[in-house]
């Protein structure tokens, strides 16, 4: 199949680099976006957003003709749908996927679909939701026909292939990924293969959309089990006085053992939303999918108990204070290392809620960002000596590779809750 033109429907953390890469091996590239502000700045040649070397990539595209943004759908021969896909704020808990910017998303491109076109949806889905993408389409455009209908005969192509790009190697791996194609029918799968070839230089493996739904579900559901299994180590590990990271690089001298690293809970909009998507369609058969769930986002409110615990150790041994002058010093506030990334940040939730219930002093170390969120003013950001030095409890949030740097043996500090294993590993 030829294109000519691709168009690429959400310019944010996978469609902006999709719709770069493509660009950059010389394809006509229409990138649409609601965010007026996203494609102004697109079309100077400049990002909205943080990932090493996209600028470059994006810059480079728009200057040499083959990148452009809009708010308006123009028309093309394949259409990339990379929209988010977050939960229906009315559930509350209940963790049910919100599919309306992929329904919006469909309604805005009916209107200029023409036979033989190809349309991918590569947001994060539940099982079904590119079945539910085609039922749309088709009921827009009733002139022409689709997969779930006409099957190979279709006059257009729709498949599911899920991004699955680690933030922060973003350009790297979608090149060197290997791609999970689910097309509608084999003719669909192919066609998404060919547009992928243009800059997959992993495999292109094809099967059903709801196979390649699933299997993104899976990738980050295994994840998120796998690190609850660590973080409920960890905290049976402090109950019975085992030191965890020597405990984990035991085990995993073991041929068949690899156990992850425990933390402050699971944070970024992946995995911690990702595997709701299969409770919600299957309450009853994913029970510990559920509870690796409940397990993870359990974590920081255990890291407070233990912040708390700290505080109540210090003034016990030093009982002519109060809490009100006792100075708790936090490191990292991001997701996870050595990114600017605050967004759905277990280390900023813990951090948050000290800052509302801490009377005495609250240092924050985060050497990726230059000032804190605005909630937390009453806070200060500091450097990480004068935040050991002048700090009565050290609290590690996030293992950036900064931190590994300081000898804390020098500094004599008893009171320690270090969620990473920097310090006490
Ligand atoms: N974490 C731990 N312990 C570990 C590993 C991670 O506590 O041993 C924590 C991190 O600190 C962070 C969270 O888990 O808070 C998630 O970080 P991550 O690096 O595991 O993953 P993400 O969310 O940055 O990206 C994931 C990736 N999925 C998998 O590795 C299976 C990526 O490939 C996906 O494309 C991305 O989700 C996505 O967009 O779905």
């Amino acid at each position: 199949m030829n294109f000519n033109t691709i168009s690429v429907i959400g310019l944010g953390y996978i469609g902006l680099p999709t719709a770069a890469v493509i660009a950059s091996r010389r394809k006509k590239v229409v990138g649409v976006d609601i965010n007026q502000h996203a494609v102004d700045t697109i079309n100077r040649g400049e990002i909205h957003i943080v990932e090493p070397e996209l600028d470059i990539v994006v810059r480079a595209a728009v200057k040499e003709g083959y990148l452009r943004a809009t708010t308006t759908p123009e028309p093309a021969d394949a259409f990339l749908i990379a929209v988010p896909t977050p939960f229906k704020a009315e559930n509350g808990n209940d963790h049910v996927p919100d599919l309306t910017y992929i329904q919006a998303a469909s309604k805005t491109i009916a209107p200029v679909l023409k036979r033989g076109d190809l349309v991918i949806l590569e947001s994060t889905s539940p099982v079904g939701a590119t079945e539910q993408m085609a039922a749309w389409l088709a009921e827009a455009r009733p002139d022409l026909s689709f997969p779930q209908t006409h099957g190979e005969e279709s006059d257009i192509r729709v498949a599911h292939c899920p991004e699955r790009v680690l933030p922060g190697h973003v350009v790297r791996e979608l090149v060197e990924n290997d791609r999970v194609i689910g097309g509608m029918t084999a003719r669909c799968s192919q066609a998404a293969t060919s547009l992928y070839r243009i800059f997959v230089e992993g495999e292109c493996i094809t099967t059903t959309a709801r196979t390649a739904e699933m299997a993104k579900l899976t990738e980050n559901s295994f994840r998120d089990v796998n690190i609850a299994f660590a973080n409920e180590l960890s905290i049976i590990c402090d109950k019975l006085d085992i030191n965890v990271w020597e405990l984990i690089r035991l085990a995993n001298r073991h041929p068949r053992v690899n156990i992850l690293q425990p933390g402050p809970g699971v944070g970024g909009h992946c995995i911690a939303v990702d595997p709701w998507f299969i409770v919600s369609e299957t309450p009853e058969e994913a029970r510990l999918i559920r509870t690796a769930r409940e397990v993870n986002d359990g974590k920081p409110q255990w890291v407070i108990d233990k912040v708390n615990e700290a505080v109540g150790k210090f003034l016990s041994d030093n009982p002519d204070k109060t809490a009100k002058d006792v100075t708790i010093a936090c490191f990292g506030l991001a997701f996870k290392p050595d990114i600017d990334d605050l967004r759905e940040s277990p280390a900023l939730f813990v951090v948050n809620k000290l800052a509302s219930r801490h009377p005495g002093e609250l240092l924050v170390v985060e050497p990726n960002i230059r000032q804190l969120p605005f909630e937390l003013m009453s806070a200060k950001l500091v450097a990480q000596d004068a935040a050991i030095e002048s700090t009565d409890i050290l609290v590690m949030l996030v293992d950036h590779k900064a931190f590994f740097k300081v000898d804390l043996a020098f500094y004599s500090k008893k009171y320690i809750v270090d969620t990473r294993g920097v310090w006490t590993a």
